[in-house]
């Protein structure tokens, strides 16, 4: 079954009403208010192709994923969705559907190949023709400095363990926003450093694949002192005044049941997974538990004077990561805990569990602990198996799984704002199907159907969706948050 018949135009509105999920609509966008962001998301090496084109240099990514085994099915980036030659048409897309906003992410080895030195003009010259090309068609760009693709030059000098690759960081971050500041005001300096440390440094399920408990800690370190010292680049050098945020994604932690030591290991993924990134950027502190729980594995972070003071750099917003929760038992590993899988609830395809409860819970948990600081979702969708969902006779598939994913997820945002979360928007993973990182290309999150074998793209039922529940929303208003009690 295909589902690729209907020919996307570029710049209109995306015709076509969604045969599912009407209901839906006045529930998901409950509680949002007027001008409530809408947005989709999209990273650089798993959308853009065109690998060793115009002076690209390989990234970790680009090492990773062609290693034997490393990725399902051999996949790798090398022209993934070739956005990098499409662009015109992708952000095409994004004007059919209404959306506000469009976040992506610069990559460093097109903007400077050896993470350092020259600067590559051609590869720069890519994100000002797409940041041009958004704001003629009134959409924001929102741009990430960092998702995952480290020049290989850089790793092969020690990588993020290495304190110099946060400074490298920072200039390439000065670089982009000299280039991108006078158009671009929404920043994101990191990706998810949780991924690239824990699953990239200890885990090795990511670039580069390596597995060292302290080489973890050291990474996380020196992303968060990169992202302390991008934050100020940005702020010195964009001409336009900017807003500049993080994204994380937090590990929401349930024991998997009342036991004391599935409590604890609760507390550990929470201390490894979660508090470790944001409680020194917003609080300037390490958790002293997590501490605790390192100084065994001659893994602590190696802080120097002046290190935390420069990762809590003011935020102008935190960006925020939803897909699951983790039901957690303790393992002897290092980091304390594992994650059981719930084989009695729904999941997607990854086969991550539905729990849209989490969305709600951590946003309100954020505020309590955090502060009032604006809250984005910078990242919420889900993966389901497409070839199992009805085409209707245009050739839309009819992906049903996934607006209800939304609307779900969408509600939990309303309720996380009644309880007086500041929650201002809401960024679709993904616009297309992508390169799904160790998953490679069987993984599929796209709003947009994209047929690899021929590139062409076709709105699923869910894309209409979400512009419809973008329309909805703004002809309503689901009203201002509520302080917490
Ligand atoms: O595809 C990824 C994205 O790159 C980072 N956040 C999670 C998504 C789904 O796994």
């Amino acid at each position: 079954m295909t589902a690729a018949s209907t020919e996307p135009v570029a710049g209109e509105p995306v015709a076509g009403e969604p045969m599912t999920g009407e209901s839906l609509l006045g529930e998901a966008v409950n509680g949002l208010p007027a001008d409530f962001v809408w947005g989709a998301a999209t990273s650089a090496y798993q959308i853009e192709g065109a690998a060793a084109e115009d002076g690209r240099a390989p990234s970790v990514w680009d090492t990773f994923s062609h290693t034997p085994g490393a990725v399902a099915g051999g996949d790798h980036g090398d022209v993934a969705c070739d956005h990098y030659h499409r662009m015109p048409e992708d952000v095409g897309l994004l004007a059919g559907l209404g959306l506000d906003a469009y976040r992506f992410s610069v990559s460093w080895p097109r903007v400077q190949p050896g993470g350092k030195g020259p600067v590559n003009a051609r590869g720069l010259a890519f994100y000002d023709r797409l940041v041009d090309e958004l704001l003629d068609k009134g959409i924001t760009p929102w741009a990430t400095l960092y998702h995952w693709d480290l020049p290989q030059e850089l790793e092969d000098a020690g990588g993020w363990p290495v304190r110099d690759t946060a400074y490298r960081f920072a200039e390439y971050a000065g670089i982009v926003a000299d280039a991108l500041g006078d158009r671009v005001t929404d920043w994101i300096t990191l990706n998810e450093p949780y991924c690239s440390a824990m699953l990239g440094y200890y885990q090795g399920v990511h670039a580069p694949g390596r597995t060292s408990f302290p080489d973890f800690t050291k990474a996380a370190h020196h992303l968060l002192l990169g992202h302390g010292l991008a934050a100020r680049q940005v702020r010195e050098r964009a001409a336009r005044p900017p807003r500049v945020g993080i994204t994380f994604n937090p590990v929401v932690a349930q024991p998997a049941s009342d036991a004391p030591e599935d409590v604890e290991a609760a507390r550990r993924a929470d201390a490894v997974g979660t508090r470790i990134y944001l409680d020194p950027v917003v609080h300037g502190r390490y958790p002293e538990d997590l501490l605790a729980d390192l100084a065994p594995y001659d893994a602590l972070p190696p802080v120097e004077d002046g290190d935390l003071e420069t990762i809590a750099q003011p935020l102008d917003f935190l960006g925020v990561n939803y897909y699951f929760r983790n039901v957690v038992k303790p393992s002897d590993e290092p980091h304390g805990y594992r994650s059981v899988q719930q084989t009695d609830r729904p999941s997607t395809a990854m086969p991550w569990e539905i729990y849209p409860e989490g969305m709600t819970s951590l946003l309100t948990r954020l505020t309590r602990e955090y502060g009032d600081l604006p809250l984005y979702i910078t990242e919420n969708g889900a993966a389901f198996d497409d070839t199992a969902s009805p085409v209707d006779a245009s050739g839309r598939i009819q992906d049903a799984d996934r607006i209800a994913f939304l609307a779900d997820h969408l509600a939990a945002v309303g309720r996380a704002r009644a309880a007086g979360a500041d929650v201002r928007g809401y960024f679709c993973w993904s616009l297309l199907d992508n390169f799904e990182w160790a998953y490679g290309y069987a993984k599929r999150f796209g709003l947009v159907h994209v047929d690899y074998a021929t590139q062409r793209r076709t709105p699923k039922a869910s894309a209409l969706w979400l512009r419809d529940a973008a329309r909805a929303c703004r002809a309503g208003d689901g009203g201002a948050p509520v302080p917490v009690e």
